[in-house]
């Protein structure tokens, strides 16, 4: 990928990602990790060009008829073999149903596909969440994907499996398809079970619903950071959404580890 066409899709003056080292990349590195201790969600606004923006969100339009149709209630965390009471927040199904294009679907040559596959960005968020080391997904299904929700489409309350997720908003309907989170709202000693229910019952009481604007490159904690995307309202424009998945381990397949679960489960692996 070439630095000016790069700069034809992502706002490298505002956002200097390619200059990590400089004073601009410096500030810009702490700002975002100041915004993700604070409140668990670090929104870049403006990161895309309004014009890259608009041909992303056409070409998904154009590959929908192709996307995979969910439409399955989910729990907000991991299946686990455990029972648990009925009504505890584990068992509380949510309504759950989008469209996706996989990995596999989206173009080589796609601009989406140029923002995940390039270098300074992977090394910038690496730094900006301080790990060691930060990949890509290996996921030939996973690694890239693109949601589409039309009408009554949501997905439900959840908690994401892995620490750190990247979006990129391509598109908003006319009405509903808010994202809402309850910023730490668990960690990895407390899972803080009540607050989770009060959150399920009263979310316009605890949890928040920050203006994203379309163009606008978040990084968010969903791993501790109870999450969900309201209902999208009718009308002719569905909302599209970007993700780029990136783990701390190489080699990651999301399908492998569900497998080798379900192989560990059957005592065969
Ligand atoms: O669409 C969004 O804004 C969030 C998507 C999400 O939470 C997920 O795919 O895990
Ligand atoms: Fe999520």
């Amino acid at each position: 990928m070439s630095d000016a066409a790069i700069r034809g899709i992502i706002d490298l003056n505002r956002y200097p990602v390619d200059a990590p080292d400089s004073e601009q990349g410096r500030a810009l590195i702490a700002r975002c990790r100041a915004a993700l201790d604070d409140r668990a969600l670090c929104a870049l606004p403006g990161f895309v060009h309004p014009e890259a923006v608009a041909r992303m969100a056409r070409d998904a339009e154009a590959l929908a008829p192709e996307a995979f149709r969910y439409d399955r209630p989910r729990i907000a965390y991991e299946y686990s073999e455990e029972n648990w009471p009925a009504g505890h927040p584990r068992t509380v199904e949510h309504p759950c149903r989008y469209r996706q294009l996989l990995n596999y679907q989206i173009p080589n040559d796609s601009p989406v596909r140029d923002i995940y596959l390039w270098e300074p960005l992977r090394e910038f968020l690496r730094r900006v969440l301080g790990y060691d080391e930060l990949h890509r997904s290996a996921c030939p299904h996973l690694a890239l994907t693109i949601q589409i929700s039309g009408p009554e489409d949501c997905n439900g309350w959840h908690f994401d499996g892995t620490d750190a997720v990247f979006s990129l908003l391509l598109q908003m309907p006319v009405s509903g398809g808010a994202f809402e989170y309850a910023p730490y709202l668990r960690s990895k000693d407390e899972e803080n079970y009540e607050a989770v229910a009060a959150t399920f019952a009263d979310p316009d009481r605890h949890a928040r619903r920050p203006e994203i604007a379309t163009g606008t490159f978040t990084l968010f904690k969903g791993d501790e950071s109870l999450h969900r995307v309201t209902q999208v309202g009718e009308g002719p424009m569905p909302r599209i959404i970007a993700l780029f998945s990136f783990d701390r381990t190489p080699n990651q397949i999301y399908q492998q580890q569900y497998i080798d679960e379900l192989r560990g489960r059957v005592g065969t692996a």
